[in-house]
């Protein structure tokens, strides 16, 4: 090979590659990530993979497009809130270096305590377990405009990422407008389908409603435990300022405030929030003292609720309390682990807003806020 043969893509790699880590999906589906892109022939080879000590078995082995992560499928159910072994023989690198036999890791199951809830608001364009850019295995649940356009509807027994159906369910109390889909597509928190859409409430008429701001609750609750609470919204293509207040009442009240106008990677989030002593976080939505759109539209695209342990044993330190005097949710339950994977403003930052002004501000100066949704 000579030095002008730069399209060699693979040079000399003598090194094996190596584990990185072992997450169990859920109680059937363990990903494992390696350090360096794999050689598929061998990464897809289930027999290749032990999980402790054979039991569950593996019945399928298949590495994702991003060449280092391999998920394997059993044919049986880890325990929850157990450790397993990943016993490794036989894969190769694409220089196939093979790694060092007997390669173990290990990973915890998810418990009980860390069940986690997607729901996609907006339209047609649902979102089942199919492809998506971080987890192709989550399950979701969808909140359309059936349910999301009126006042009373229900969706009932929400399932988790891993289709485990439970006693939460999603209540309207005041509906929302009607569902956006000009969304992105090009985030990759959530999938397409989720991100493209949303349910929206606006304050000056439109589609003949005035003063829409919508409000659900979820019922079912722990009143024990805290939740962890993610918004994500998205309206490309406008110039204005669309940013929503998510207020989030429980055993106490948090907001969190997150601008749909153009948005691709931001959340927003309150995180521990307590249920009421009945089991219930009530969520309504109005445009925060920054929204300058022509309508106050407001937005929720997707939400993101994860359960949390909340130890009523080791009450929140004086100085966690300090930290957020105004955010009792977060201060209620300050062992809650905070979301870093997602970037965006931590809700104990924001301070209240205003309450949102229900009268039409100044007429429009610019025909670019224009009374599309
Ligand atoms: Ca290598
Ligand atoms: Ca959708
Ligand atoms: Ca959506």
């Amino acid at each position: 090979m000579t030095s002008s043969n730069a399209a060699a893509r693979v040079v000399n790699d003598t090194i094996a590659p190596e584990v990185l880590t072992a997450t169990a999906r859920n109680r059937q589906t363990i990903e494992l990530l390696f350090n360096e892109t794999l050689d598929v022939f061998t990464a897809n080879v289930p027999f290749f993979y032990e999980v402790n000590g054979g039991t569950p078995g593996v019945i399928a082995a298949e590495l994702r497009p991003d060449g280092r992560t391999v998920v394997l499928s059993l044919n049986a159910e880890l325990e929850a809130g157990s450790p397993f072994t990943v016993v490794i023989s036989d894969v190769q690198d694409l220089s196939l270096n093979t790694i060092a036999p007997n390669t173990t890791i290990t990973g915890t199951v998810p418990g009980p305590e860390a069940q986690v809830l997607l729901i996609d608001f907006g339209g047609g364009n649902t979102t089942l377990n199919g492809a998506s850019p971080d987890d192709p295995i989550n399950h979701w649940n969808n909140l359309t405009t059936t349910v999301g356009s009126t006042s009373d509807g229900v969706l009932p027994n929400l399932v988790t990422t891993d289709n485990t159906a439970t006693a939460v369910s999603l209540a309207m109390i005041e509906r929302f407008n009607g569902a956006n889909e000009n969304g992105t597509t090009a985030a990759t928190l959530f999938p397409v389908d989720a991100t493209r859409d949303s349910l929206y409430g606006n304050t000056e008429p439109f589609n003949t409603l005035t003063n829409i701001f919508p409000k659900f609750k979820l019922t079912g609750l722990d009143p024990a435990l805290g939740y962890n609470l993610t918004f994500y919204a998205s309206r490309t293509g406008v110039g204005d300022n669309r940013t929503t207040r998510y207020t989030v009442a429980g055993a106490a009240t948090a907001t969190a405030e997150l601008n749909a106008a153009n948005n691709v990677t931001n959340v927003a989030q309150v995180l521990g929030a307590r249920p009421s002593e009945t089991g219930e976080l009530t969520i309504s939505l109005a445009p925060a003292a920054s929204n300058n759109n022509g309508n106050h539209f407001t937005y929720l695209g997707v939400l993101k609720c994860n359960r949390r342990s909340c130890r009523r044993s080791s009450p929140p330190r004086a100085s966690a309390l300090a930290r957020s005097p105004s955010n009792g949710l977060a201060a209620a339950c300050s062992k809650a682990p905070r979301l870093s994977r997602v970037p965006g403003p931590p809700s104990t930052a924001i301070p209240p807003a205003p309450p949102p002004s229900t009268s039409p501000q100044t007429t429009a100066s610019s025909g670019s806020r224009s009374r599309r949704k």
